[in-house]
């Protein structure tokens, strides 16, 4: 049986389900709490990073590691194309979902969250003991935004071009590459469920968002295929 070691509302952890889901194959889930979990985490597997996936003797960090390990597992449907300039388009829009669009929507959720007491406590871990939640929820808004105004340098403004880039594709095209689904659209649309909460996240956070991005009109389109690529793997 399949074990993935993840924190709920991580983006990383939820590409890994999106391709769990799209492979139809069985886990079950360890919400490690932060900190004292993270030890543990870190004796399991190495390093003290979620995703984790155990799949028995195996123990694998990073959610790329992850994907191809599941892809050698379980080789139907393809997210890798066998098409050489295919494939390698995928593998660079994986790399760029994981680290840029990963830091803008970071960068953009923090500045939000900053704001929003409700985003605020709904994005911890599942697992965070209540004492810390509480305090979380309680910090005061320019305390976070202070941190998000530093760390900024022109990180939202490209985030902007770049959503507004990836929504013009998907309306041209329903896939990110080639005419089948892939782990690209996978690694994106993970991405994109810091800056709109999917349902599958649950509440308070499904249908929430970064405000600005997740209720502009002009981005609807990509909201849309998100929501398509989660339904078309069963996941809603
Ligand atoms: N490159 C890694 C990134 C994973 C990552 O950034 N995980 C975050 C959660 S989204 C984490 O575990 N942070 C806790 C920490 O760094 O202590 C991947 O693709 O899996």
């Amino acid at each position: 049986m399949l074990e993935l070691h993840q924190f709920r509302h991580s983006a990383f952890c939820e590409k890994v389900r999106l391709v769990l889901a799209a492979k139809q194959l069985a886990y079950t889930v360890v919400e490690v709490t932060p900190g004292v979990g993270q030890l543990e985490l870190y004796r399991l597997s190495g390093q003290r990073q979620v995703p984790v996936l155990v799949d028995g003797a195996a123990v694998i960090a990073d959610s790329s590691a992850i994907a191809r390990h599941l892809e050698a597992l379980a080789p139907a449907p393809a997210l890798l194309p066998a098409d050489p300039a295919l494939r390698a388009q995928v593998l660079l829009l994986e790399d760029w979902a994981d680290t840029a669009l990963a830091a803008g929507a970071r960068l953009a959720l923090v500045q939000a969250a900053a704001a929003d007491p409700v985003l605020r406590g709904g994005l911890l871990p599942e697992a965070t003991p209540a004492p810390l939640r509480s305090l979380v929820g309680a910090l005061p808004s320019g305390v976070l935004s202070g941190l998000g105004q530093v760390i900024d340098h022109g990180g939202l403004e490209q985030l902007r071009a770049n959503l507004d880039q990836l929504c013009a594709l998907v309306q041209a095209q329903p896939y990110l590459v080639g005419d089948q689904l892939s782990l690209a659209d996978l690694a994106v649309a993970a991405q994109l469920s810091l800056l709109l909460f999917p349902a599958s996240a649950g509440a308070p956070l499904a249908g929430r968002g970064v405000p600005g991005l997740a209720d502009d009109p002009q981005l609807e389109p990509l909201w849309a295929w998100r929501d398509r690529i989660g339904a078309q793997v069963g996941r809603a």
